[in-house]
């Protein structure tokens, strides 16, 4: 009887061991990014985009710095979209922002209100991987709807390829072919950008070409400073998924589908 009881201890550990295992597997955060089948104007305007699968970001729980002195979703939130196309990366964010476009000279570009885009360039790599590979990147997308400056931060990638950070000073646009526009809302504004994936290329580093069916690693950050005013101390920062090792750690970016 003892024998028989331990076996199925034993049996039901496994079994609570299992459904663990799987729920953390399920618990990665997945959206879809659907392709572009009729040309994208960009206008601010997200009327002729796919918006079935929102990434959204409102909630205490997702918020990675400083959530002190972040006031609620009706003051700092937003839903990202994403598409695609063979030449284009696609974004769409609808911002709840109350203090939208602040942006100081001389603040760090994480201080300033801004959008980081974290996304790997390589569906083959290990999903569960700890440190970044040459193929992730860290984007930098100021919202100042004036400059717009851009950057990548590559001071975490061990092996760059000779791709290095670049504008992280600021006053500089480092993508090509970079497009975006935003319109105003009661609550923020609607941003639509176009970024070609020749961008995360150089060389050494070959331009992506999605297809359908690919997975790729990806978050999303909302930047929201509280005003535009130098030594401003507390900046919230929220992140679709993930805390402030995303910065270091792809395993913990969610999972970004490319679909039809
Ligand atoms: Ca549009
Ligand atoms: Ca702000």
């Amino acid at each position: 009887m003892r024998r028989l009881s331990v076996l199925s201890m034993f049996l039901a550990l496994v079994q609570v061991f299992g459904l663990a295992v799987s729920a953390q597997a399920s618990d990665t955060p997945t959206a879809y990014a659907y392709e572009v089948k009729s040309p994208i104007a960009i206008d601010g305007d997200l009327s002729e985009w796919n918006l079935s699968s929102p990434i959204v970001i409102n909630d205490i729980s997702q918020v990675i710095r400083d959530a002190a002195r972040w006031e609620g979703p009706d003051v700092t939130s937003c839903i990202v979209y994403v598409m695609w196309d063979k030449d284009n990366l696609y974004l769409g964010v609808d911002v709840t922002e109350g203090t939208r476009f602040d942006v100081s000279g001389g603040l760090p570009m994480d201080q300033v209100d801004n959008f980081m885009v974290y996304i790997s360039t390589d569906p083959t790599l290990d999903p569960n991987r700890t440190s970044y590979d040459t193929r992730d990147f860290l984007l930098y997308l100021i919202t100042d709807n004036y400059w717009w400056d851009t950057a990548f931060d590559r001071s975490m990638v061990e092996k760059r390829e000779r791709f290095s950070s670049a504008g992280l000073e600021g006053g500089e646009d480092v993508l090509q072919g970079y497009e975006k526009a935003v319109q105003i809302t009661g609550k923020g504004f609607v941003y639509e950008a176009v970024i070609p994936w020749a961008n995360f290329s150089n060389n050494r580093i070959p331009v992506y070409t999605p297809k359908v069916g690919d997975t790729i690693k990806f978050d999303f950050v909302l930047t929201d400073s509280p005003m535009a005013c130098p030594g401003t101390e507390y900046v919230p920062q929220l992140a679709w998924t993930g805390d402030s090792r995303i910065n270091q750690n792809p395993s913990l970016w969610g999972n970004l589908v490319f679909a039809e």
